[in-house]
This record gives C-alpha cells, structure tokens and sequence, in this order.
C-alpha cells in the first residue's frame, strides 16, 4: 500500500532511535498516526490492534477522553511550576491518590519522568536511608540475572540483560546478582506461577554470607520479570526473598513499572502476591503512557528516617526538573480516575482466564517452546533459528504488523500485554492472527 506523504516525514536519518534497528527500519519504516482504544493506525490506512499497551504502558487504551481533557485544560492553566522549593496543587493531589491505591503502608510518593529514574531514585534513596540510620557501611545492591531496571548506570548495574549491560564499561562497583527464575523443563507451560524455584530466593543468603549483610543495602527484583521475556516468580518465592531481607535488615524494591496498575488484575504485584516490598518503583501505566512520569513508593520508615536535622535543610539531594510537573500530574490524576470509574484492574483480572486459554492453545503451534502467563500479560517462547537467535521472533513481529496486530519480541519470546479495555473478540484476533503468523514462518 503508498504510505501517506502527508504523515510520513521524507528524512528520516536525524532521529537515532532507541532500542530499534535503525537501518532496517529507515528502509522499510512503520510508522502510527493515530490511535483509538485498542487500536492504532498506520500511515498507510491500516488499523493495528494493540497487543502490547503501547510499550505496556496505555493500560486504559488509547484516546481516552477523561486524560485526552485533562491535558488540553492543564496545559492553558498552570504549564509548568518549579519543583524544587515551590509546589502546586494537582502533584500533591496525586501522590495522595497513589497512596490510597497502593498497598497500605506505602506511604510517600517521589516522582520521576520514567521507570529508570525511578529505579535511580530507589537505589540512592536505599542508600542514603541506611547512612541517615548510621548503618553507612550498607552500600551494596544486589539485582538479579535476566532482570530488567532500565537503561540508566544504576539500573543497568543491578539489572542482568547482557546486551543492555555489556558495552557500557564497568558500571557501579558493589553489585551482586541472584540468579534468575526461568526453569526451562521443570517449568514449561505453566498457567500462572510456576511451582518450581521458590529455592532459588535462598541463593540470597550465600549472597549475604559472602559480603555480610552489614554492607548490603538493597535488594531489587520485577516481581514479575517483563522485558527478558516474562518470568513468573516460582510459588514461594517472593515470599522468601522478603523474609530473607528482613532478617538481614537489607531493604526490598520491586519494581512494578510493569507490574503496576493492573497489568496482574491488582493494582501492584504486591498487592498481588500478597508480599511487601519496602520501596516500589513505578511509571507507565501511572499517565497511561501519554505524558513522561514516574514514582517510588516508601514507606512511613524509610521517608521518616529522612526528617531530622534542621527544617531549614533540604533532606534528600535527589530530584529532577519534571518531578511532579503539572502536565504529568494532570494526566495522571486521570488515568487514575478512569482506572477507578471503569474498573480496570477487576476488568483484567476478570479477562485473564480467557486470556490464558487463548494463549495456551498456541501449544501446538509451530516453533512454540514454552507459553507463561499472568493477568493480561503472555509470552510464546520460540525455538531460536540455530546459529541465528533473534531472528525468527523479529521476523514473527514483522508478518504480526503486516497483518494488522502490535506483538513485542525479546530474545526468541514474543510477549504481549494488550490494554485492560480489551474484549474476548480481540483476544481472539490477536491469537488467531499470531498462530498464522507462526504456522507461516520458516
Ligand atoms: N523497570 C522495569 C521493570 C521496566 O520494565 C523500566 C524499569 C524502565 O522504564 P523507562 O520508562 O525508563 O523505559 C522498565 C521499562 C519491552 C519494554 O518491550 C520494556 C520496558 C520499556 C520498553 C520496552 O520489554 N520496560
């Protein structure tokens, strides 16, 4: 089909795209225009239905009329405040809203632009909250192996994606990993939390024996692990990584910028699991996606160990430009308020059985290893093109947008994490269309 002239720009060489292979693209470019629930357009015409929330982040679909209107009207009211030393309304009405929907005990909101300076935030905040406890000497971090904390030095340091991490020098000292959860064989298609690997939270303790738990600092997990492909937590397991951290007095983060705001059918995979963590970081799905925002979650403990010294005195060093910006807050006391009035989070917990059914009857589909699954989150792992590993998916995601559904590949797993507006007959095109393209390709 001609692509429109009107909406595709004629140079495309200025824009270094991330995470994206720039050449091929610039070749053969796709390109959205615009977007409507649960679906996109393209530049030629075609609609493409959303498998993935945008980059799991438009939980609410596209287009919504409560955010699309908070935004017009912020932006001729009030466009930007300074964030340090001044404030205005609409941030502290949402770190209010926040609060009351997170798990009790999550008392204060930081905000950020996006998940990795939300990462960032938590990290230097675990650190400095030891040193404001006289414990200084706990510095370290401990993340884990396939964990995903953005792309920033703190967060590619505690975070265990190999090609994020391995051309970028030596990162931050004072890091150690635990090893990740996937239990290939043991675990193969399973629906839900696998059973298998809840001992793998004990390899904390090895951990804590070699450094002694008087110099760690931190320990920071995805409860569920997104980006390498979706990683369930064995059954168990999460439990023992906090018990273990508790008895070491070692902080816990997970990192719910996936996991947040519903994507389980929860609120937050705390809430979920019925585990808490003593900081959260979040972003995403907090403005829907539509404007840059971020936030960590503390507890009372940890923001009151912080509040000494004189008044005067700024307490943490820590903050950006945008933190809290009134465009950001705007969108997001929205997004929040749409979640809420349409019962979103229910409404994936609700969808999530048929969701899983549809998946696993991918099983005997070509090429397909392993299936996982939770919420309205799913991943088909693809036996890799020996010699060649990426390729199948990547071809998979390309023939997925020819014929009119958005999947996202990482590695050989294609993952998908479609809005929790969506309907069963969606569901049934997108898996009905995803095992054509499987049972079409090489
Ligand atoms: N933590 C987690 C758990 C994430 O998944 C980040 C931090 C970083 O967020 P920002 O906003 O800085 O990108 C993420 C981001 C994918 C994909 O398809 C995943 C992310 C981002 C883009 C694509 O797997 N996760």
């Amino acid at each position: 089909m001609a692509l429109d002239r009107k909406t595709v720009p004629n140079d495309l060489s200025a824009f270094w795209m991330p995470f994206t292979a720039n050449r091929q693209f610039k070749k053969a470019p796709r390109m959205f225009v615009s977007a409507d629930g649960m679906f996109y357009k393209a530049a030629d015409g075609r609609e493409v239905l959303d498998g993935t929330a945008g980059l799991w982040c438009c939980n609410a679909g596209h287009n919504r009329p409560k955010i699309v209107e908070a935004i017009r009207a912020q932006a001729g009211e009030l466009d930007y405040a300074p964030a340090f030393q001044m404030g205005h309304p609409k941030a502290f009405e949402l770190a209010t809203a926040l609060r009351d929907m997170a798990p009790e005990g999550m008392d204060h909101v930081f905000f950020t632009n996006s998940g990795s300076e939300s990462v960032e935030t938590a990290l230097k905040i675990a650190i400095a909250y030891h040193r404001a406890r006289g414990e200084g000497a706990r510095t370290r971090l401990i993340g884990r192996e396939r964990g995903y904390h953005g792309v920033n030095f703190g967060g590619i340091s505690v975070g265990g994606i190999v090609t994020n991490r391995k051309v970028f020098g030596s990162l931050l000292t004072g890091v150690d990993h635990l090893p990740h959860t996937h239990l290939p064989g043991e675990n193969s298609f399973t629906k839900g939390q696998p059973e298998h690997g809840a001992h793998l939270a004990d390899e904390l303790e090895r951990i804590v024996a070699l450094h002694g738990a008087e110099t760690i600092a931190a320990v920071i997990v995805e409860p569920m692990a997104g980006s390498t492909g979706v990683l369930l937590p064995p059954k168990g397991y999460l439990e023992r990584l906090r018990a273990i951290c508790t008895k070491h007095g070692i902080l816990l983060i997970f990192d719910e910028v996936i996991t947040g705001f519903g994507r389980l059918g929860s609120s937050f995979a705390a809430e979920h699991f019925g585990v808490m963590p003593d900081l959260m970081t979040t972003a995403k799905g907090l403005t829907n996606g539509v404007i840059p925002m971020g936030a960590v979650l503390a507890t009372g403990a940890i923001h009151d160990a912080f509040m000494q010294g004189p008044e005067h005195m700024i307490e943490l060093f820590h903050g950006y430009t945008y933190s809290g910006n009134p465009m950001a807050s705007a969108a997001g006391l929205a997004t929040l308020e749409t979640y809420r009035e349409e019962g979103l989070f229910a409404r994936a917990a609700e969808m999530a059985p048929y969701w899983q059914e549809a998946l696993h009857s991918l099983k005997d589909a070509r090429h397909v290893i392993d299936i996982r699954n939770m919420g309205l989150i799913g991943a088909v792992e693809l036996e890799p093109i020996a010699g060649e590993p990426t390729k199948r998916a990547f071809q998979a995601f390309l023939d997925a947008y020819e014929k009119g559904i958005l999947i996202r590949t990482t590695g050989d797993i294609i993952a998908m994490s479609p809005p929790l507006i969506i309907e069963k007959a969606h569901v049934d095109q997108l898996i009905g269309t995803l095992r054509d393209v499987l049972e079409a390709l090489d």
